[in-house]
């Protein structure tokens, strides 16, 4: 159905929850710049500050990280004059939705995710209201575009299924085929990557631990002390990819290098097998900084004009409300609610 009946479109989207790192560079900003040089859907892309707030932000922080999410967006490679880049607050359609998808959506579905049990963890009781509806919003955020497909990493596959089933309900309660099921576009060699202290955790902005990341922002020197640093085991990388499935701490920096190269794995392999940390951690950290300064220096660039940033989030903001706005409006007369 999603691929018959609306538009192509992509929506997808990052919290600004503290500064973007590595892992949402490789596995998200990397893919939505592919998505949309691809020219086959429309692109929505959006810094999500609603969805931030559900854990406290310091709001003159909050402010900083939105701007710089917005930067680095544009530095990986989003032209917001053929994508559509902006942040969710300003678009009201997002939490209107969201209140109506708040009542179709039952709480065991809510109970069921696991970064609710991992984020609010033994405190649930304490945990806001924001942080357990937050799938609720998320599908708003997609459905309010009819958007077709949404690149997103491994970790965000269960609440993209929670959005279908919201979807499929809503149009089963109202007999209506009126939102799409929203395909998951999932993939890469970095789907996940890893915490550098610690290889089963994934890579997290929110993460107490400064070393346990590479921010997009982080200078040469940092990044080649953090990767210097980065936990590893004792023994050199084998010839063989299949060789590091019980050392999630080498896999992940193998994980990093191929996919920063733009290569398979096993081509890493090929070409390094045998090196010892001492070798391979300079080489892997010399790619980071290839890779990584042309689009760290050009979010320094953006940043220093803060005034530009916020007039590209409010003309993204304003055409997002014209795809947005009347799904809403329809949306509310299925419902029956009496709108303008
Ligand atoms: N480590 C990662 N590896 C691959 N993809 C990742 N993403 C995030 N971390 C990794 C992808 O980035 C997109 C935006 O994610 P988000 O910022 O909205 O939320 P998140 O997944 O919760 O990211 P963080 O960094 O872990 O934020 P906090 O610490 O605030 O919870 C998503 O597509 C995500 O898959």
């Amino acid at each position: 159905m999603a691929d018959t009946a609306f538009t192509p479109r992509v929506f997808s989207g990052i919290q600004p929850s503290g500064g973007l790192t590595l892992g949402n560079y490789l596995g998200a900003l990397k893919r939505f710049v592919d998505m949309q040089d691809a020219g086959t859907h429309e692109c929505v892309y959006c810094i999500v500050d609603l969805h931030a707030i559900t854990v406290w932000q310091d709001p003159k922080a909050l402010t900083a990280q939105i701007r710089e999410a917005a930067a680095a967006f544009i530095a990986a490679g989003i032209d917001p004059s053929r994508s559509i880049l902006f942040n969710q607050s300003q678009v009201a359609e997002h939490a209107q939705l969201a209140w109506i998808f708040n009542c179709v959506a039952r709480m065991g579905w809510m109970r069921r995710m696991t970064q609710w049990k991992e984020k609010a963890g033994k405190h649930s009781e304490e945990a806001s209201l924001g942080l357990f509806a937050y799938p609720a919003l998320m599908a708003a955020d997609i459905l309010a575009y009819h958007a077709t497909h949404v690149p997103v990493g491994e970790d965000q596959k269960q609440h993209l299924e929670l959005t279908r089933d919201i979807a499929a309900k809503f149009n089963h309660d109202f007999g209506e085929e009126f939102f799409p099921i929203t395909e998951p576009v999932i993939g890469g060699p970095a789907a996940r990557v890893m915490s550098l202290r610690d290889g089963t955790k994934k890579m997290s902005k929110s993460d107490p631990s400064d070393m346990s990341r590479i921010n997009l922002r982080d200078d040469a020197d940092l990044i080649a002390q953090k990767f210097r640093k980065a936990r590893t085991d004792p023994e050199p990388l084998p010839g063989t990819y299949e060789e590091l499935k019980d050392r999630p701490e080498a896999r992940n920096l193998v994980d990093i290098y191929a996919a920063m190269a733009g290569i398979e794995p096993d081509a890493v392999m090929a070409e390094h097998g045998g090196a010892g940390w001492g070798q391979f951690k300079p080489q892997l950290a010399e790619l980071a900084v290839e890779t990584m300064g042309p689009i760290t220096g050009e979010m320094n660039r953006l940043m220093d004009d803060p005034a530009e940033i916020d007039r590209i989030l409010s003309g993204g903001a304003d055409r997002a409300r014209e795809i947005a706005a009347p799904i809403l409006s329809r949306t509310y007369d299925i419902v029956g609610l009496v709108s303008k």
